[in-house]
């Protein structure tokens, strides 16, 4: 690259986009804002974790997003609403409702009415995200990976027999103690990248891997036929969600065992290979992690704050950078 350190993302006009799901990669994506207050973020949310109960759409990755980008999120558990209340999940019970293992809260609730009600009225996801946006202002566009339905179902075998049970099911119900033997994007093939996704990957001047589930939040998206080659295309740069041979937080392991890949930091930058990735941030503990064609960098990877998170950003950007 020639000239001085291109760092317009310091003071803004850059294109940045990123793969999103779950409460990892929204914690990320709050420090990304900070390291880069100019930039035009676009994130590409996963939609497999989505699900419809009590006949409303839930979709826990786009929200978790929307309201940890928008303030509404409930801090400590990273999913749900802040100050909220359950006397519908109560009132659900009472009347011998199942699923009863789902936390809907009530403020939620309002979430996944008008979601609904909107999808019932012919908008695509895609809209319907865009007008939920519209009250909780994330300061980043935010895609549904699609439009289409898809849904990441899990193979189980235990004494209830060998059946596919909802993703959601497996992780907060059975909270992934039965062993997965398949994990399955229910409508993948079928399924197109939702309007404006490839077009913002396109035009974006560095993409960004959080430290998201690799295999249920990365892996999903990267499913949706034609987004793994729009990416291949651009200086990509990602954060192992796996430090020392665990994950951070949620069950990355559990999943990473599920399609048969060790749960390291080097294992996970295979599975996403160097023709995807240019640059992949690990921990010090990883720092002998190693793949041709890819730049490997270790430094702190916990987002123990906001200033680690923002700082973290920074450093994948840095890369990125160099990169280009
Ligand atoms: N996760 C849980 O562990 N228990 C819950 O009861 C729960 C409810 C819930 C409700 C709405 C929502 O958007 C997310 C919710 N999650 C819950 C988290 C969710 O399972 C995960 O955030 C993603 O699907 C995986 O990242």
């Amino acid at each position: 690259m020639s000239g001085p350190p291109d760092t317009r993302w310091k003071t803004g006009g850059m294109r940045i986009v990123s793969l999103a799901g779950g409460i990892g990669g929204a914690r990320f994506l709050r420090g990304l804002k900070a390291a880069a207050p100019g930039s035009e973020i676009t994130v590409i949310g996963n939609t497999g974790d989505d699900i419809t109960l009590f006949g409303l759409r839930v979709c826990p990755d786009l929200d978790t997003v929307m309201y940890t980008l928008g303030g509404g999120i409930n801090e400590e558990q990273g999913w749900g609403r802040d100050g909220e209340t359950f006397t519908v999940k109560e009132e659900l019970a009472a009347y011998g409702m199942e699923p009863q293992w789902f936390g809907l809260g009530d403020r939620d609730f309002a979430t996944h009415i008008i979601r609904t009600q909107m999808l019932a009225a012919g908008y695509p996801l895609s809209q319907v995200t865009e007008a939920l946006c519209d009250r909780w202002r994330p300061g980043v566009r935010l895609l549904p990976m699609s439009d289409d339905r898809t849904e990441t179902h899990v193979v189980v075998a235990d004494d209830a027999g060998r059946r596919a049970v909802h993703f959601q099911e497996w992780w907060v119900r059975l909270r992934a103690s039965v062993p997965a033997e398949q994990i399955v994007l229910v409508g993948a093939a079928e399924a197109r990248p939702a309007p404006g996704v490839l077009d913002a990957i396109r035009d974006a001047d560095l993409v960004i891997l959080p430290p998201s589930n690799p295999v249920v939040s990365i892996g999903t998206i990267l499913q949706v036929p034609g987004i793994r080659a729009a990416l291949e295309d651009k200086t990509v740069v990602g954060v192992s969600p796996i430090i020392g041979g665990a994950p951070v937080r949620g069950m990355a392991d559990a999943c990473l065992t599920a399609i048969g890949v060790e749960t390291s930091a080097q294992a996970v930058l295979e599975l996403y290979g160097s023709a995807l990735v240019d640059g992949w941030l690990v921990a010090e503990e990883d720092k002998g992690v190693a793949l041709d064609g890819v730049a490997v960098e270790a430094r702190p990877l916990l987002m123990s704050d906001s200033a680690a998170t923002r700082d973290l950003a920074a450093a994948a950007l840095a890369l990125a950078q160099s990169l280009r």
